[in-house]
Formats: structure tokens, sequence, C-alpha cells
């Protein structure tokens, strides 16, 4: 998929597009079904929420299940992100936000190179995040929340800790105040198939999922090949294959998953 000129604008100017329909309801379907299977696994690529057995995200899931591999090489989001880039790009990470109703915890106010530099070693902020609403994301279920233009900002930030104990750089409160003020906030909403892009120095948030809800959220972060890690972090957190990605067929999650050969 190749964004217009107009998307493209929007996104330098704003720093996110959100796009409804990019995934049909029938691959949306199909990519749920991978799901409750994969929550069900005990390892340690499915983090809990704090304090809680609930799974708060599931990782790497490129490298557990096919339809997924798939959808990493999917050329409705790796076509546009190589426009965007104007090179090749790997996964830097793969996984699925559960947010479960009443007890998906919500992500404090960050910007996500903070943390790919701080933690990661990645020198520039460069990566794209891709996000796939695998559920309805509305007002009730914790939708993200992005502030426009944010990421043209400089912005001072502090280390925390997320979930059960996923390093992330937050942003203080006082900080999120002025630039909000001034630029506003946008909620990310949109029906199961909405594509989200945002850049990787967009200020954004999510609150708790209060809702009875789920609110899934599939995200694969592209980085340029040129622009890759430094640090040792585990493979869940940071990918070491960095070989640019392919591109597959249109279709390729509507094609039949063969077993594997024994
Ligand atoms: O899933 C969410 O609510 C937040 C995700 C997020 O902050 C991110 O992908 O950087």
């Amino acid at each position: 998929m190749r964004l217009t000129e107009e998307q493209l604008r929007r996104l330098d100017e704003d720093g996110f597009l959100v796009l409804p329909g990019v995934f049909t309801p029938e691959e949306v379907e199909l990519l749920r079904g991978e799901v409750p299977g994969m929550v069900a696994e005990q390892r340690p690529e499915n983090p809990r929420e704090a304090g809680k057995s609930t799974v708060r995200n599931i990782l790497s899931l490129h490298r557990r299940n096919e339809l997924y591999r798939r959808l990493v090489s999917h050329p409705r989001m790796l076509e546009a992100a190589r426009q965007i880039l104007g090179e090749e790009c790997y996964p830097q990470q793969v996984k699925i936000n559960l947010k479960t109703g009443f007890d998906g915890g919500g992500f404090e106010w960050h910007t996500d190179f903070a943390t790919h530099h701080n933690r990661d070693g990645v020198p520039k902020p460069r990566a794209l995040n891709f996000h796939i609403h695998l559920d309805d994301v509305t007002e009730f279920n914790g939708p993200l929340m992005f502030v426009p233009g944010s990421h043209k900002r400089e912005i001072p930030l502090k280390r925390s800790v997320d979930g059960e104990k996923w390093e992330l750089w937050t942003v203080p409160h006082e900080a999120v105040t002025e630039l909000v003020n001034e630029l506003g906030m946008v909620s990310a909403k949109g029906p199961r198939g909405t594509l989200l892009v945002f850049g990787d120095n967009l200020l954004h948030v999510s609150a708790a999922n209060v809702s009875p809800y789920p609110r899934w959220i599939f995200s694969v972060i592209y980085n340029p090949c040129s622009n890759p890690a430094t640090k040792d972090v585990p493979e869940m957190a940071h990918e070491r294959d960095r070989r640019p990605l392919q591109s597959l067929a249109d279709d390729c999650l509507l094609q039949p998953v063969l077993p594997a050969a024994a």
C-alpha cells in the first residue's frame, strides 16, 4: 500500500495517521483466531500486568506463529513503511497489547524513542509504529491518545517501569501539561481493521481498560536497517535478525497455513 501525498503531509505535520478499513473483517478474524492459543502459553514472551496473573502483552509473534510471520511482511504495512523511511527495514518488536477488560492497565505518557534509545541504544528516532485494531477501539476500552505535533518538540524524560518489569522512559506530567495545553490531544479510536501509523518521537498515552470489553491491538515497529540497536537487549524487546523484510502478496493472510513438516 502506498500512502497519498496528503497522508504523508499529515504524518509529517501531526506525527500519526489513523486509517480505518485497511484490513478486512475476514483478515482480522483470522488474526484474532490465533490469539487465545498464544495467550495460554507459559513463556517469558507473555509478560503479565503488574501484580496480576493477566497477560499484558504477547511478544515475538512473528517467531511464534505463521500468520503473524506473514503479517509483519504484509505489503499494506511494509510498503508504506518503506515509502516513509525511504529504505529497507526490520521488525524491531512484534506484539499484541491485550488490554483485557477490567484488568488491562494503561501505558504512561511516553515517546517510544526515549526507550529505544536509552534501553536499546537505537541511534536515531526513525522507527515507525504500525498498529492494527483487532477489536473495535472506542472511548471505553483504552484507546491510544496522541499529542499532534509533539514529535517536533524537545521533551524531557524520566526512567520508569511498565507492567511487571519492563523499562519504559516516560515524560514528567508538567511537560505533558504544557504540551497538551498548547497542542491538544487526539484519541485514536476506530473499528477492527483500522491501521495506526506513528513515529518514534510522538508523545502518547493510553488509560486502563475499565470496560468489560477487551482491546487487542497488534503492533509492529519497523526500524530502518541503517539504524539498528547497539545494546544487548532480549530478542523479544528488540529483534536480533536485522535483515531487510521482503513484502509478501496482498492476500498472504488468506492463504492456507500448512502443517509444519515432521
Ligand atoms: O497499547 C497501548 O495502549 C499503548 C501502546 C504504546 O504505547 C506503544 O505501542 O508505544
